[in-house]
Parts: C-alpha cells; structure tokens; sequence
C-alpha cells in the first residue's frame, strides 16, 4: 500500500493548497500565542488548574476568564459552569479536573464559531469514560491497524515520549477519564515490579489531566509471577496474593482506577479452570480492590459451547449469576451478542441485570468494519444501541481504542472521528451523530458548510454503506478467517470451531438464509423482553435489518419492498457499492478545502474501499447464489469477479498482497 501511496502524492499532490498536515494534531487545531487574560480565585493551583490556564492563555480569543471552584447543587463532580459576569467569563466546577473541561468546552465553541449561551451547564453523563487497548507489552496492537503500541515499555520508566501527555491532552478535550493500558489478552508480565514502576510514570502523566490508569490482568498471574501452585479463587494464598498485589500498586499509584478481566474466554485462564464461576473469580479481585477504591470490570465476552446457539452463550452464563457480585465489580458487555459486527441486535443481558452493574463495551477499532482503509462513521452504530438500550441504567462506558504511532494516531484520517465520537458520547449519550460529526469536522478541518454539509453525510451514510456491502439484512460474521478484513462465506478451516466459521452464521442452503434464532430454532429471542422477543420472533414483524440474524428466511420471502429475499439482498449490495463509489466523488471535490497530504491520503483509501466493496458484493452474492439458483437482477451490475477466482485470494494483512484488487 506504501508504493502506491507514494505514487499517488507525487501524481496528486494538490496545486491549490492548503499546507499538508500529518493530522497529529487531531481536533486539536486552534491557533496558539492568544495570551488571552486568566485568573483564578483558587489559592492552591494545581498542575490541573495550570493545565485549564494555560490552554485559555493560549488560544483563548474572547473576554477575560476567571475559573472558579465552587461546588454548585446542579453540578456532578467533574461538571461545569459557565456564565457572563460582567465583562468577564467565569467557569465554575467543584473540581480541577471540571474547570479544564470547561477550559475544553470554550475552546470547541471558539473552533466551531459558535456563540456562547448566557449560562451553561455541562455534566458528563457516565462517571467512568474509557478507553480499552488491546495493547501487547511487544509493541503489537490486537485488531490495530493503525501502527504500533503507544507506550515504549522498553524505554519506560526512564524515556517519556512527548506523545503521552498529547493522548492525555487529546482525551481530557473530549472528556474520557480513564484507560485500561494493556490488552485484555493480558500478559502476567504487567503487574511486576518493573512493569509496575513503568505503569506508575504514564500514571503520572495522565494524572493531572483527569486520566486514571486501568490494568488489564491475567487470571493466572498468582502463579506465572507469583510461583503460586493454583490461581483458584478459593485459596488462601492466592486472595493473599492478590492482596499484597492491589497494595503494591496502590502505593505506586494512589488513584489506580482497577482490573479489566478477560476469564474463560478464547483461551484465557478464569475462575471456571477451578469449578467456580465468574462471581467468584471476579468478588476474589473486587476483595482486593476495595479497600482502594478500586473497580473490578469484567468482561462477559464467553462463548463455551454449552449450547448450540453462540449468541446465547453470554446471557446463559452470566444471567444466573445477578446479585452474586460484589458492588465494585461491574459487568463489561459488548453491544452486541457475537461479536462488534457492522449490525447486530443488543446484546440481552443490558437490561436483565437487576442487581448487577453493567457497562457497554464499544469497538472503536475497526475490526469487523474495514480496519483503517475503510471510512465508516460509527456513531450512528452507538446511537442506535443507545436507542434500545437505556444509558440511565449504566454509571461506564468503555470503547476498544483504534490509537497507534502512526502520525495521525488512527491510521484512517477519519478514524480520529471515531475516538472523538466516543469520548463526546460518553460525556453525553443523547448527543445525535450528526451534532458530533459537525463538531469534529468544523474542528478537524474548517467551519465552511460548503464542506462540512457534504463530508458530514458521506460520515453519516458510511456506517451504512458498510453494513449494505459487507453483511446486509442482517448477516453477519462473513469474514475471513483470521484477520476479519475481506469476505469468505465459504470459509472452512478443518479442525477449527463451528462457531469461528461464516457458514455456521449464515446457514445458507437451498431453501434459505440465515440463523434461525426464533422460537422455532435456537430461541435466542426468548432472552429478549417480552414485547421484543415477540417482535423478533415473528419473521412478519421482525425488523428487516435483523431478519437473516433472528429467521433463517425462504430465498422467496417477500420483503417489505415487494422483491424477494434473494433480490432483497443483490439489491442491498449493489447499494452499497455505490454508496462507496458516491464517497469518492464526494470527497474528490474537496480538494480545495483540505491539505493536500489528507486530502490524498482519504482519496486512496476511498479507492480502496470501494474496490473492496465490489469484492464483497460479488463474493457474497456469487457464493449464496450457488443455493438460491437465481439470477442478479438484470438491472444491478454485474459481478467483476469469479467465484472460483475469490475463493483463491488469501489475502495477506500486513501487506495487502494477493488482495483481488491488487492494492499493496
Ligand atoms: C482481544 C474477538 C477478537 C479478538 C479479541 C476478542 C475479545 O474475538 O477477534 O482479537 O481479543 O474478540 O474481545 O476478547
């Protein structure tokens, strides 16, 4: 892809320019040297209030600031208050860490050239607002396309890259208040000694920007470090562990936020390796935390093949166990039941916790959605789930962060919006994808809306499009085995789990498609609310977007449209094909608006997905008409791929040899 890449900036380096831009400045662009006028009626001045400071001194073009800490009944702890007084803005908040999110707010309007309200009050919405990295200690992200690890622990503690305190910076303007460092695939390694003292210096750093630091941990660390025989939850010696443990850390780190644990799941060790469940494991390390303050977020992402429907696995495994929980443990639920694809339904243990707390776990990486090469929006995806599932009943909001080295942090230029779109959501989860889009955009590039009205619909549409020409109607997990980025529905790895294949999802056969997840199949819609689970059970009301997940549904079923399932679906993927082709020439007039290394940058990708689209499009239909036996609508396109010529494709993803399209 880099050759191209290349060529490409040679051949279209834009005339007309804007100055090129490596974007590592994120939405963060505004114009420093202001020294605009701050004060402070606080005595103590912490190195947060110098932070809020010296952010308004900088960029700041309006009237005098005073910031104030004051504890006012209608604001939370990290909220904030901003009112005219006089000739002067004063920003009040109870806390430090709320007067720089003042300091942020007033920035972003400024960006915007938006006028200021006589009198505002902003709260976030979550307490705990967090990023997820799938971070290995060698320096290799899981499912990161978008270079390498952040954090340099070979260097650390002692060599601090300046890139640290940016990503603090850049989360504390959109409000994220934690991160877990390290992937859920935890390494033992990290809560050693030394491990430890390089975790304390990023602790150090993200502190004064309201940041906490979460580990993710092995189950079996008591005993890959701790030479412990067991890691039984039920052990003297091993509570005992964990205890010296969570002190040591403590000691280092006062503030440390907690644990984020993988058990039982994919290979990782848990509770259930001794017989006892996941209350069990989770209250031994809650026990621990607690005289701390610290948290416990588990996660529920468990799929053992007790039942033969994946979908279920979760719900069947936690549900019994509400109430069992210590109240500093909170459930970590991916949105949807299998696993972050481009459209599921919710996943139904949100709701039938009573006594339990859960938190949504959100991919901002773009596993299953296209990686870095694809735009794809995806706050409409987080609005919808905030539609079914009510944000009042969760207190965390956690994302699986698409942050690297590369110079633009996320690969993807507009992959930034996605970060953005998650920290804005978590501060405020009524906020609609199009308020957060305008934002970003009118931050990121300019307030024209002779740019910002066509990018903006191109990011709303994109979301879409993905869905339309990878896994319309409700397909899902179509994927490649392995790296998830190209279409195999065909895909069968001999000795490989059922449920880690495409065919196992998409049962197509001569009568139909999809999983039959009805009453009269695996019954997952019986896990659903009453009214719900009747509306998905039935393939007469069940809504089209979820029909192939829920119904395995007759190639002739007529749809809402009037057409049957089988032109339905051609339909659907032929829409999105030219929904990426439509992005391109979107995008192509705006080259007088952007700089010309952004510019280039999103055009190539923009290439490469809509080629990929035609690549999903014809695998998928060429493949599933195998079983329906009927032509593609004259009308639509026809396939520009063979079958047999798809099915040869073994993409390398590091590379993106062998890709059909021959992108490198
Ligand atoms: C971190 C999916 C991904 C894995 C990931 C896992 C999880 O299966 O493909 O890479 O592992 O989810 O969320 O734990």
């Amino acid at each position: 892809m880099k050759k191209l890449f290349l060529v490409c900036i040679m051949v279209c380096a834009s005339v007309i320019g804007i100055k090129a831009d490596d974007g590592s400045r994120l939405w963060l662009k505004q114009q420093t040297g202001k020294n605009a006028q701050v004060s402070t009626t606080d005595k103590s001045v912490s190195p947060t209030l110098i932070l809020a400071i010296k952010e308004l001194q900088d960029a700041w073009s309006g009237e005098a600031i005073v910031l104030k800490k004051q504890k006012d009944k209608r604001l939370n702890k990290e909220g904030f208050l901003i009112r005219k007084n006089g000739e002067q803005l004063l920003v009040s908040s109870p806390s430090d860490v709320g007067l720089l999110y003042g300091a942020y707010y007033l920035l972003r309007q400024q960006a915007m050239g938006q006028p200021l309200l006589d009198e505002v009050i902003e709260n976030p919405f979550y307490d705990t607002r967090i990023l997820n990295h799938w971070d290995n200690l060698d320096g290799s992200v899981e499912r990161g396309y978008a270079g390498r690890s952040l954090w340099q622990w070979e260097e650390l503690p002692d060599t601090v890259s300046t890139r640290y305190e940016a990503y603090a910076r850049a989360n504390a303007s959109i409000g994220i208040n934690a991160t877990v460092l390290n992937n859920v695939n935890a390494s033992p390694e990290i809560l050693s000694a030394a491990y430890l003292q390089k975790v304390k210096t990023l602790a150090d750093i993200f502190r004064p920007y309201g940041i906490q630091v979460y580990l993710s941990v092995n189950f079996a660390s008591p005993m890959v470090i701790g030479g412990l025989s067991t890691a039984d939850s039920q052990n003297k010696e091993v509570n005992r562990w964990w205890k010296e443990k969570a002190k040591e850390i403590y000691q280092l780190i006062p503030d440390f936020g907690g644990f984020l644990v993988k058990a039982n799941s994919e290979g990782q060790p848990g509770p259930g390796d001794y017989n006892r469940t996941h209350a069990e494991g989770a209250n031994m390390l809650a026990d621990a935390l607690k005289p701390y303050g610290g948290k416990v977020m588990w996660r529920t992402f468990v799929y053992s093949p007790e039942d033969a429907d994946r979908a279920k696995q979760a719900y069947l495994e936690f549900y019994p166990l509400d109430g069992q929980f210590r109240n500093n443990v909170i459930l970590q639920v991916k949105n949807g039941p299998v696993d972050f694809q481009p459209r599921e339904p919710y996943t139904p243990l949100f709701g039938a916790m009573q006594h339990t707390e859960t938190m949504p776990e959100f991919q901002i990486t773009q596993e299953y959605l296209g990686h870095a090469n694809h735009l794809a929006y995806l706050a409409p995806m987080w609005e919808e789930f905030n539609g079914l599932v009510n944000p009042t009943s969760q207190k965390a909001l956690s994302g699986v962060a698409n942050i690297g080295t590369d110079a633009n942090w996320t690969g993807h230029p507009f992959g930034q919006a996605n970060w953005y779109a998650f920290g804005r959501l978590a501060w405020n989860p009524y906020l609609t994808s199009e308020m957060i889009a305008d934002e970003w955009l009118k931050q990121t590039f300019n307030t024209d809306s002779a740019f910002v009205d066509p990018v903006k619909e191109m990011m709303l549409e994109s979301r879409e499009a993905v869905v339309n020409y990878m896994m319309p109607l409700g397909l899902h997990h179509t994927f490649a085995f392995g790296h998830h980025y190209g279409p195999e529905p065909w895909c069968d790895v001999p000795g490989a789990r059922p449920d880690w294949l495409p065919t196992y999802y998409h049962r197509a056969d001569k009568e139909g498609l999809g999983f039959d997840r009805s009453s009269t199949g695996s019954n997952a819609t019986a896990q659903y609310p009453d009214s719900l689970a009747r509306l998905y059970d039935n393939i007469k009301t069940c809504p089209e977007e979820y029909i192939l997940w829920f119904h395995h549904v007759p190639w002739t079923h007529r749809m809402k449209s009037g057409k049957t399932l089988w032109e339905e679906l051609c339909y659907k993927f032929d829409e999105g094909v030219q929904q990426a082709r439509g992005f391109q020439q979107t995008w192509d007039k705006m080259q007088t608006y952007v700089d010309s290394e952004t510019f280039n940058d999103v055009q190539l990708r923009l290439k490469i997905q809509a080629l990929d689209a035609m690549w999903w499009r014809d695998a998928c239909l060429l493949y599933f008409q195998q079983f329906s036996e009927m032509p593609i609508p004259y009308e639509l396109e026809r396939p520009v791929y063979e079958l047999e010529e798809m099915k040869r494709f073994k993409l390398n993803i590091d590379n993106h040899e062998n890709a059909p399209h021959g992108f490198k």
